[in-house]
């Protein structure tokens, strides 16, 4: 990730260069509103990565486990962490986030503070670590590693008294300190309710907004791992969408009022954000490619198809967010042949659409450019720099483009980024095509953010237009693309 600053320096003194000695540099835009931190940008940076939901739960066949498993359940018969991450990789993702340990409370690593763990398993005769196989392939394969970590512990015997805290705080300095960079810690907002406890067999409720002392317990990861982000409903680095279907909402603010807010217990409107909000927190769409987060056998035919997928794609990527797409390795221990293959035809589509930027064929003109400056022309929006942008004056919020081509072009996806440093700029925006001697409308929308994909009906056209149709101070976009889809 490059970050903003040099950036803009290195842009000020190129554009210094075509200026009279004498001449001011032009100043970029102020940022506008809360704006990304460095570790929100190289997340944001992301885009797409995968869950693996795995545990007792794949051998029992359940969802949430009570937390009185024999950890001699817990036994793959042909583990094989490079199928799991090569299959991630070829499906474009970059990075996993493995349930190190779920409500059930089995612990995939040999965690010195309790027996329930891989240890006890019969999977190597107890010398096993599943965190350790699968951050050692992620480096092999260069994806990022990203942990989850239940709070609630349905088998603990002190959950919802202050030791167990403690006990939970030791994990997660375990996974922190052993096993290399951590690009993020995954952190469940389900709690409470009745478990095994150690044998107690009971309902315990805890109070969610003072129980895990959050405050303290985020910044163990700080101290840990500084430049990893923290999932929770309500951050602190990026949130939960509010459903598990992959969906973002429309708009797809990247920014919330957090107030008091704490996993499990949020007003907030996780769906679309809020704006004006008090915090970056931007979405995330975590969703599994089966019905269930943990692999079941009858669920073998209902693996999501490549369409399903693209629709999920589009409506969470596409609209800001990032995607986290659930695959649950099976009891032997690797991705199951139906999803590898959904997940490679979803591969090839979106490879086949991003390929081309149509763009680059157009003549670009634009109703105004901040300084006239080339700094900001907007020919930084194909430059591949999701750090250079197309920037007007500060008094234009509603500028233009208009792209020009020589010969019709046909697409039916448009791409658009907003230079993030900067903060969410753009309210509203349309796009026109040239169509019978005039301009008609063919899409419209409100947030960009990270990125904004549109999927329209296929347009053929040689003039495209894009208003920004409500800014709450001039725009900064980082990217324009035209796109189509094979069989188009
Ligand atoms: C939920 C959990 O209860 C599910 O089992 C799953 O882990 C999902 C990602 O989060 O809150």
């Amino acid at each position: 990730m490059k970050p903003l600053l040099p950036l803009l320096t290195v842009g000020l003194l190129a554009c210094c260069a075509n200026l009279p000695s004498n001449a001011a540099p032009i100043q970029p835009p102020a940022p506008y509103g809360p704006v990304p931190t460095d570790r929100q940008l190289r997340w944001h940076e992301m885009e797409y990565y995968g869950f693996l939901h795995f545990t007792v739960n794949t051998f029992t066949d359940k969802e949430w486990g009570y937390g009185d498993e024999n950890p001699k359940v817990f036994n793959p018969s042909a583990f094989d962490a490079n199928q799991i991450v090569r299959t991630a990789k070829e499906a474009g993702m970059a990075g996993v986030i493995l349930t190190a340990k779920h409500h059930d409370g089995f612990c995939l690593w040999p965690s010195r503070y309790t027996e329930h763990s891989v240890r006890n398993s019969d999977w190597k005769n107890g010398h096993g670590d599943v965190v350790r196989e699968i951050a050692d392939a992620c480096r092999r394969y260069r994806l990022k590693f990203g942990v989850y970590l239940s709070p609630w512990d349905r088998n603990h015997a002190a959950y919802s008294k202050p030791e167990y805290i403690q006990y939970y705080r030791n994990q997660l300095r375990e996974l922190l300190t052993q096993y290399g960079d951590i690009f993020t810690v995954w952190f469940d907002g389900a709690n409470g309710g009745d478990g095994f406890y150690g044998g107690a067999r009971e309902m315990r409720r805890i109070d969610n907004r003072t129980y895990y002392d959050w405050k303290n317990t985020w910044q163990i990861v700080r101290d840990l791992m500084p430049q990893a982000v923290m999932f929770s409903d309500v951050g602190p680095d990026f949130r939960w969408v509010g459903n598990e279907r992959g969906i973002a909402g429309e708009p797809c603010w990247a920014t919330l009022n957090v107030g008091d807010g704490v996993p499990g217990n949020t007003k907030a409107n996780l769906n679309q954000g809020e704006r004006p909000g008090s915090h970056w927190v931007p979405a995330e769409c975590d969703v599994s490619i089966r019905p269930g987060w943990f692999y079941h056998a009858s669920e073998d035919s209902k693996v999501k198809t490549p369409a399903q997928l693209l629709e999920i794609y589009y409506q969470s990527v596409g609209r800001g967010a990032c995607l986290n797409l659930n695959l649950p390795p099976d009891r032997r221990g690797i991705i199951h042949e139906n999803d590898v293959a959904s997940l490679r035809e979803f591969r090839r589509i979106l490879d086949q659409t991003f390929d081309r930027n149509l763009a680059r064929q157009a003549r670009l003109s634009a109703s105004n450019i901040r300084g006239q400056a080339s700094e900001y022309h907007p020919r930084k929006l194909l430059d591949d720099d999701r750090y250079s942008c197309w920037t007007t004056d500060d008094a234009i919020t509603t500028p233009e483009l208009i792209l020009q081509f020589r010969r019709p072009i046909t697409f039916n996806i448009v791409g658009l980024r907003e230079c993030l440093p900067l903060g969410q700029r753009i309210e509203a925006f349309a796009l026109d095509q040239w169509k019978d001697g005039r301009w008609q409308e063919f899409a419209q929308g409100t947030s960009i953010g990270n990125r904004r994909l549109l999927r329209t009906p296929s347009i053929t056209t040689d003039q495209v237009r894009l208003r920004i149709s409500r800014a709450a101070v001039c725009p900064a976009l980082a990217e324009f693309g035209l796109y189509v889809e094979p069989g188009r």
